[in-house]
């Protein structure tokens, strides 16, 4: 069976969503290694390359299902931030506005009666509670290290993601 219009629409909205969510973090990495935090820079140029994964994973879910994937002007984003923290801060709710569009969308999948399209969805239910934690975890360690322990933040985050 095809895919519903109304899902199609639906898929084709949370694309633009990741798309910009990895223009978004690609802007964070540039922003630290311009300010010479190459920890962080790495880490959040992984996070940049993850969301267009997610793009494409779901543009290939919307082909695979008969549907038309339909990409559309990526808003600008942000391009600076005043510290290290703010820019995690920014990325963990920018995380949470994403988990309240993919609960949207996994809405619009009950709605049509798609099963396809809500098992689609729950792995990215799923993953959105496994970045949401990352970010608090990663804000956490800025609550205890203090501005003096930056620096090793940036090590330590730099390293998990080799
Ligand atoms: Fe980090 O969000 Fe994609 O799905």
């Amino acid at each position: 069976m095809d895919i519903n219009k109304k899902m199609q629409d639906a898929f084709n909205a949370q694309i633009k969503e990741e798309l910009y969510a990895s223009h978004l973090y690609l802007q964070m990495a540039f922003w630290f290694s311009k300010e010479g935090w190459n920890g962080f820079a790495g880490w959040m140029g992984k996070q940049s390359h993850e969301e267009k994964e997610h793009a494409m994973d779901m543009a290939k879910f919307l082909v695979d299902r008969g549907g038309e994937v339909l990409l559309t002007d990526i808003p600008s984003v942000q391009t600076s931030w005043d510290s290290p923290l703010d820019v995690f801060k920014d990325a963990m709710a920018h995380e949470q506005h994403v988990s309240a569009q993919i609960e949207k969308l996994a809405d619009v999948a009950d709605e049509v009666q798609d099963r396809a399209a809500a098992n689609f969805c729950a792995k990215y239910v799923d993953e959105q509670v496994e970045e949401e934690k990352t970010m608090r975890d990663i804000l956490n360690l800025f609550k205890h290290a203090g501005g003096a322990g930056f620096a090793l933040i940036d090590h330590i985050i730099g390293e998990s993601r080799k």
